[in-house]
């Protein structure tokens, strides 16, 4: 199976393969010191990275964040140690040896797969393969738009990507290479680590595909090198800088390339190699150092290779400072995420005008006309929509679509690419300087779930816009009709789920997905029309504290009606049926359960109230019961929807304000 116990071959490069080989042994020893991880990739791709960050890579260890570096992504996340490795040799100030040897540890910024945050030089969290790649669709996108925006000279950056096997494999991959194939993405420049292993052994038990094939078929440019081969890569990385379309760069490699027994097999792919094999790999790669030890002169050329952007950097700084003032200020503002100055003055005008029109909308109308306001008033806000867009609303009158080649417009055409969609607008957010938002079906979270999940790990401030948020989206039928949709994403942690009940409340809910900037939303809006709630102004955004009193008791509260969205005028309504039966009853409107959950527990109290409650939405009751007491009842979906106009639904479920009328006089 390998030949790998057989003397290696004399590298290409002596001085490039002896860095390299720094790269594999912190990898072996920080695996074997951990007790857990991936040596092989590492060990496979440390020749890759050299020369890459060598010799082409675009960066600066002191300006980790510097705005027109080159992106690098390590898409099969597993592989970790590669990147912490490069990171502490270059010099990044917090990559210190000891984190290294705190690999995978509580608390150390060498986590299992690499976290963005957790270190610089971490530009987004992979480890779910394929989220990476998709996520480098993003942040190519991202660099073409903005250098549109504000010129090639303040903005001229490649992005590239290592993937494995398993990155490939994915279905994401499929969404991904088609959108950047499509859009002529010339900047992204994908190394594919050829070494035919994944855990259960040789890729032939799984797949067949031809995979440069594969790639031209997406519009890419493909070829096939020798990944140990120091100028062919460096060769195929300078012919890729001049296509006019994304470029696959598939490198023959060993996994666990060096290791005596261990190489070309599975057995590398995830366990400490052990002592033994440790040993015989460092004496058949000339390594002759004791664990975590790289000399001083590899060191010093690894600091050299670090030290190679500051100049580039310092051009870059003057470049900024010679442009117009005015489009220097706005770059800067949109680097730092600072919303325009008059944002809040736009949203309450919104908000007066949805009073002042009082006409029953659906929430993803309220949306679209938030969007005509909103759009040309935040210059950094990317619009899309995985197709659906006139069901959506995400495109506004005046928005023009990014075309392949031509990034000059500020809405995309995702396609039927829902999980691509949502891990490309990861990667715009990651790359700053543009906020994404995106729309699909509410119910198709669930083909974008990974992605939604990465977006809150990575505290990543995209915005999801996604209607058709119930049964009341009608004779689609229960294929369409989120059911457990909400109670799913109310279960990611750091993740704002909206749903709001009327026009003004989806403008309030639209302000705070913006002003969260380390945070992502859901927008859940409805397909059905909604009479204004909100009739009276406020001087605050109500929606800002999670949940509020709509509508007080008249008289001492009697029962509480809690409940979100399009559920909201059906608890206005049932509370008028029990004040002609003498019942005081409050609505509450809880448009995000987030935010509720950080408010001060008096104030939760006092909008809650003692009395019993009752609640009602659309959908599963998981979760409700967080908000409801002892005595309480909940008015909802348990099963599946049907398919059938919206005005038949809600009697045949049961969710109308007679029942919940119903309940609440039941509790009393
Ligand atoms: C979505 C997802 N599924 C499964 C895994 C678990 N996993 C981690 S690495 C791996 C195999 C990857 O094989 P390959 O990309 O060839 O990596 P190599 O063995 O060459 O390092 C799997 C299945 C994962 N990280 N993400």
């Amino acid at each position: 199976m390998t030949n790998a116990a057989l003397p290696l071959p004399p590298p290409v490069n002596p001085k490039l393969r002896r860095m390299a080989n720094a790269l594999r042994a912190l990898a072996m020893d920080a695996v074997e010191q951990a007790k857990s991880g991936h040596p092989g990739m590492p060990m496979g791709m440390a020749d890759i990275a050299t020369v890459l960050f060598t010799q082409f890579l675009r960066f600066d260890p002191e300006a980790p964040d510097w705005p027109d570096r080159d992106r690098f992504v390590l898409s099969n996340g597993h592989g970790s140690m590669l990147l912490y490795g490069l990171l502490h040799l270059l010099g990044y100030a917090d990559m210190t040896l000891d984190e290294l040897k705190r690999f995978r540890q509580l608390g150390s910024r060498t986590a299992g797969h690499p976290e963005r945050g957790l270190a610089t030089g971490i530009e987004v969290t992979t480890g779910p393969l394929g989220q990476g790649i998709a996520n480098s669709v993003g942040l190519a996108l991202a660099e073409r738009l903005l250098a549109t925006q504000f010129g090639d000279e303040i903005v001229n950056h490649h992005t590239y990507v290592f993937c494995g096997d398993g990155c490939l494999m994915e279905g994401i991959s499929h969404e991904a290479l088609g959108l950047a194939g499509h859009l002529k993405l010339n900047k992204l420049i994908v190394f594919w680590d050829d070494n035919s292993i994944t855990i259960d052994g040789p890729t032939s038990l799984s797949v067949s595909d031809d995979q440069l094939e594969r790639f031209r078929a997406h519009g890419w440019v493909a070829e096939r090198i020798d990944g140990m081969d120091h100028d062919a890569i460096a060769a195929a990385i300078r012919r890729a800088h001049t296509h006019d379309r994304p470029s696959l760069i598939a490198c023959r490699t060993t996994i666990a390339f060096g290791a005596p027994t261990k190489a070309g097999t599975a057995a590398a792919h995830g366990s400490p190699l052990g002592a033994e094999e440790i040993k015989g790999a460092k004496e058949r790669l000339g390594w002759e150092f004791g664990p975590f030890i790289v000399p001083d002169d590899i060191r010093a050329q690894w600091r050299e290779a670090g030290a190679r952007g500051a100049s580039v950097r310092h051009a870059w700084d003057q470049l900024l400072a010679g442009i117009a003032p005015d489009k220097r200020a706005e770059f800067l503002r949109r680097q730092k995420g600072e919303l325009p100055a008059d944002f809040d003055g736009l949203i309450a005008k919104l908000c007066d005008d949805f009073r002042a029109k009082n006409a029953k909308l659906a929430t993803r109308q309220a949306s679209g006309e938030v969007l005509e306001a909103l759009v040309p008033a935040v210059p950094e806000l990317l619009g899309g929509s995985a197709d659906l867009t006139p069901s959506n609303n995400t495109r506004t009158k005046n928005d023009i679509d990014v075309r392949p080649g031509d990034f000059s417009g500020r809405y995309m055409r995702y396609g039927i690419r829902e999980h691509g969609m949502a891990a490309t607008m990861n990667g715009i957010a990651a790359h700053g300087g543009l906020i994404p938002y995106g729309g699909t079906f509410l119910t198709f979270t669930d083909y974008a779930r990974p992605s939604i999940r990465l977006s809150a790990l990575s505290e990543l401030g995209v915005i999801y816009v996604m209607t058709h948020d119930s049964i009341g989206l009608g004779e689609d039928g229960p294929t369409h009709q989120p059911i457990e949709h909400v109670a799913a994403l109310r279960a990611i942690p750091h993740l704002m789920v909206f749903r709001p009940a009327d026009a003004v409340e989806t403008a309030e809910c639209w302000a705070l997905a913006l002003k969260h900037r380390r945070a992502p939303s859901i927008l859940a809006l409805t397909r059905q029309g909604l009479p204004l709630l909100r009739t009276e102004p406020h001087a605050d955004n109500r929606s800002a504290r999670g949940a509020y009193v709509l509508a007080e008791a008249v008289g001492e509260r009697r029962v509480s009606l809690l409940a979100t969205g399009s559920e909201v005028s059906i608890a206005m309504a049932a509370r008028d049926a029990l004040a002609k039966d003498g019942i005081a009853a409050a609505v509450v409107s809880m448009p995000c359960w987030e935010l509720f959950e950080a408010q001060s527990a008096d104030y939760r109290t006092a909008v809650l109230g003692n009395a019993p409650r009752v609640a009602v939405e659309a959908a599963v009751r998981l979760g409700w019961d967080r908000w409801l007491g002892e005595r309480s009842a909940f008015i909802g979906m348990s099963g599946f929807g049907a398919s059938a106009p919206v005005e038949a639904l809600y009697p045949h479920f049961g969710i109308t304000a007679e029942k919940v009328a119903e309940a609440a006089r039941s509790l009393l």
